[in-house]
């Protein structure tokens, strides 16, 4: 027999619920500025962000986090524009008359406490709220205001960060231990032989192992999981294998001075816990102040302050942190940037738009940004043979710029 070709290093699927339409959620314990800094993302960018309620669920207030009367009960979507040179550029480009920039969805979630897991206070409604968001955005208060009431006494990001970090994993223990019973339940019938019962007992396998994992204290995204594993964890919908930012909440003169005693505190928990992780310092009270003002007058401050607004980054990392990238569509009517994960496929990417590209897909006119930007126009483009007619199992790639080709 000749040998197997050789398809290169397996892709490594992606942890966490596939789709394009991914969320991230701001969590952290209470009264450490998430609400404000919610409203402040969605207040920014000349008020380009749509704000939406959520016709979830109505909860009461929580007795435990009623340290202020703004206590976040329900939580509050808004979608929020990503920043992009690259769609800046094809905007001026085409000078559409309409531009569409990419959107992170974001919800305000209500502050976790110590015991939520066990259903202190609304902690079970709350963990929920964290389980239908895709990422996390960790806030975490290292700004000292004796007006503002901590929840525990005292200001301490290393013990908030540890009391959210083991309330989504003794959560996650307890979920995994259900789906074990549940599975268990299944399998007493289940034989040797057949694939499918085959199947099960792996499945259980590997649900035991998360369990394992989780109980020697570790969380589930910091695990080393084959695919097949992933695959199964995907299934279970894991609090700890949502990805991460930590938003350090400083005051305006810390954020400025670039100093505040806990950051290399911060810094040296998360290396050692979830090494990798990113880590954004900066101030919603700073940001507040920028919030409402105009091009100019942001600037005057941000020069006045000695330091730059951190929202644009925080966006983009949230969105990078969900693996998202775009594609864009380019013409005179509009510039428009669609989401997508990494890894999608071309009817797929085309299914963002309209079901029916998807589902009549023929193929795709494809331009990279950097030929365009190279090239100066879509003419060039094509002159140079840069535009290539990419078929069904064509992959993405971030910054394509595409024309999609549907049968009637
Ligand atoms: N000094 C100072 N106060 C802040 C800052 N951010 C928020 N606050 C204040 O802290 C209090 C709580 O802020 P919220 O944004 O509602 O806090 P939260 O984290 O949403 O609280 P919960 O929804 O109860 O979990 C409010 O009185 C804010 O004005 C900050 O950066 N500096
Ligand atoms: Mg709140």
């Amino acid at each position: 027999m000749p040998p197997k070709k050789s398809a290169g290093p397996e892709k490594k699927t992606l942890l966490g619920r596939p789709g394009n339409n991914l969320k991230i959620g701001i969590v952290g314990v209470p009264n450490v500025g998430k609400s404000s800094f919610f409203n402040v993302l969605s207040r920014d960018r000349s008020g380009k962000g749509s704000k939406l309620s959520l016709r979830h669920h109505k909860v009461s207030y929580s007795p435990v986090s009623r340290t202020n009367s703004n206590t976040t009960d329900s939580p509050e979507e808004a979608r929020i524009p990503v920043p992009d040179p690259r769609f800046d550029w094809l905007c001026d480009l085409y000078k559409p008359a309409s531009r569409v920039p990419a959107f992170l969805t974001c919800i305000d979630i209500a502050g976790l406490t110590a015991g939520a897991s066990t259903g202190a206070g609304l902690g079970n409604a709350f963990l929920s709220h964290v389980r239908a968001v895709d990422g996390i955005f960790q806030m975490v208060r290292a700004f000292d205001d004796a007006e503002v009431i901590h929840v525990d006494g005292d200001v301490d990001p290393i013990r908030d960060i540890t009391t959210i970090q083991t309330e989504l994993r003794l959560k996650d223990i307890e979920w995994t231990e259900k789906a074990i019973d549940t599975l268990k339940k299944g399998s007493r019938a289940l034989g040797n032989t057949s694939l499918a019962d085959k199947a099960k007992k792996e499945e259980l396998a590997t649900v035991e192992k998360v369990l394992q994992h989780l109980n020697d204290g570790k969380i589930v995204r910091k695990g080393d999981w084959s695919n097949k594993e992933i695959d199964v964890i995907n299934g279970l919908m894991l609090l700890t294998a949502r990805p991460i930012t930590y938003l350090v909440n400083l005051s305006e003169k810390d954020y400025a001075r670039k100093k505040n005693k806990w950051l290399p505190k911060i810094k040296a928990w998360i290396d050692e816990n979830n090494p990798g992780d990113l880590l954004i310092p900066f101030s919603v009270a700073f940001e507040e102040k920028l919030a409402p003002l105009n091009a100019e007058e942001k600037e005057e401050v941000q020069k006045a302050v000695g330091a730059t607004s951190a929202l644009g980054k925080i966006t983009q990392a949230g969105y990078a942190s969900l693996d998202l990238i775009r594609y864009f569509t380019c013409g005179p009517d509009e510039v428009r940037a669609w989401t997508i994960r990494k890894g999608t496929k071309a009817p797929q990417a085309a299914g963002v738009i309209h079901s029916d590209f998807e589902n009549k897909f023929v193929c795709g006119e494809i331009m990279s940004y950097d030929d365009l930007k190279e090239q100066g126009s879509e003419t060039a483009v094509k002159a140079a043979g840069k535009v290539r007619q990419q078929g069904k199992p064509y992959e993405m790639v971030d910054g394509d710029i595409a024309y999609w080709k549907s049968g009637a």
